[in-house]
């Protein structure tokens, strides 16, 4: 048989092969060290030098080709021995359903208060969360020896530098950047020095809001957040307003909206007393205008803040705020 059909031979051998075991003995029958191939080298030396040179390269050829058919018959034998073997992946099985993400009670609260903040004319601002004691306290008129400075209460970074203890430095900033009239609201993480149980954590969100204009009064307040109230709660909610006391305002009230469950009959949420504390308010002190450089006898304004985890416990009913940073997906599933 003459190399060439010796080849044909090989090559025919190589696809005849029916599994691994059988394709390594073609291998060992042929390239093996006793094998076909080595035989036809040691016979070149016996031929004339022209023909030893074409048999050569014939040999060569032979070698080539049936090292490359082998190598891919044992590559199709593998991949069809994952395909087949108990343990592989069955492509032919539909996907496993992982389940779809929602999104944070606290986000859903926060986006829904935007929207409706936005409907009423409001834009959002927003600022760092590393914040300056000017910022975070002497502009909102809280006295030197004030308790919320003290670091007891208030994370340090720097003598001057500390975590916001909530969201009104952003307002400080947008009133030293721009000129009345002004309608923002500030959503965002703030930071207090608390000790974590049911209804505090020493990292919290605020959506507090600031309008400025030339005349802006207590009823603007009220009529806004009451509006805000039935949008937020459903039609029917009342709101009451209590007076209170904040550096920052002057006069100050904390609101009161009626209970959603019992629809202010009295229930276990509203403790019987049929109304929720919600936060608080008032028209923004002339002396916080002064540090922002705004003249009081020009513009007049009214800011409110409330807090998100303590809304968003109230919404969906969640009785222990420890419950919306544990993210255990089985418990944020059911705000899906
Ligand atoms: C500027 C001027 C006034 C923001 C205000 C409140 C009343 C308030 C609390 C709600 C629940 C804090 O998270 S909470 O504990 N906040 O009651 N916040 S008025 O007043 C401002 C803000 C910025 C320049």
């Amino acid at each position: 048989m003459n190399i060439a059909e010796q080849k044909k031979q090989a090559l025919n051998d190589v696809q005849s092969a029916a599994d691994a075991a059988a394709l390594e003995a073609v291998r060992i029958k042929w390239l093996g060290r006793s094998g076909q191939l080595p035989a036809i080298m040691k016979s070149l030396g016996a031929l004339a030098p022209e023909a030893r040179r074409e048999a050569g390269r014939l040999a060569n050829e032979l070698k080539n080709e049936v090292t490359a058919a082998l190598d891919a018959r044992k590559a199709a034998f593998e991949s069809a021995a994952v395909r087949t073997s108990a343990s592989a992946f069955d492509v032919t099985l539909p996907g496993r359903w992982r389940g779809l993400g929602s999104l944070h009670p606290i986000t859903q609260v926060i986006e829904r208060a935007t929207a409706i903040f936005r409907s009423m004319g409001f834009t959002v601002a927003s600022g760092p969360d590393i914040e300056t004691v000017f910022n975070n306290f002497t502009a909102l008129n809280t006295p030197e020896d004030h308790p919320s400075r003290a670091p007891t209460d208030t994370f340090y970074l720097k003598e001057n530098t500390i975590l916001r203890t909530h969201t009104s430095p952003v307002q400080v900033r947008t009133m030293l950047a721009q000129k009345p009239p002004i309608r923002i609201i500030a959503p965002g993480r703030c930071y207090r020095r608390d000790t974590t149980d049911a209804t505090h954590s020493a990292s919290f969100h605020q959506v507090e809001g600031l309008y400025v204009d030339r005349k802006v009064s207590l009823a603007d307040l009220k009529g806004d957040v009451s509006y805000f109230a039935k949008q937020m709660m459903g039609p029917d909610v009342k709101v009451r307003f209590r007076p209170h006391f904040f550096p920052f305002t002057e006069p100050s009230v904390e609101y009161d909206f009626s209970c959603h469950v019992c629809g202010d009959k009295g229930c276990r949420v509203c403790k019987q007393s049929g109304w929720i504390e919600i936060s608080g308010a008032g028209l923004v002190n002339p002396r916080v205008f002064e540090h922002v450089g705004i003249d009081a006898n020009e513009w007049q304004g009214y800011a409110f803040g409330m807090g998100v985890e303590r809304i968003a416990m109230i919404l969906f009913g969640i009785g222990d705020i420890r419950n919306l940073y544990e993210n255990d997906v089985r418990f944020l599933a059911q705000f899906a």
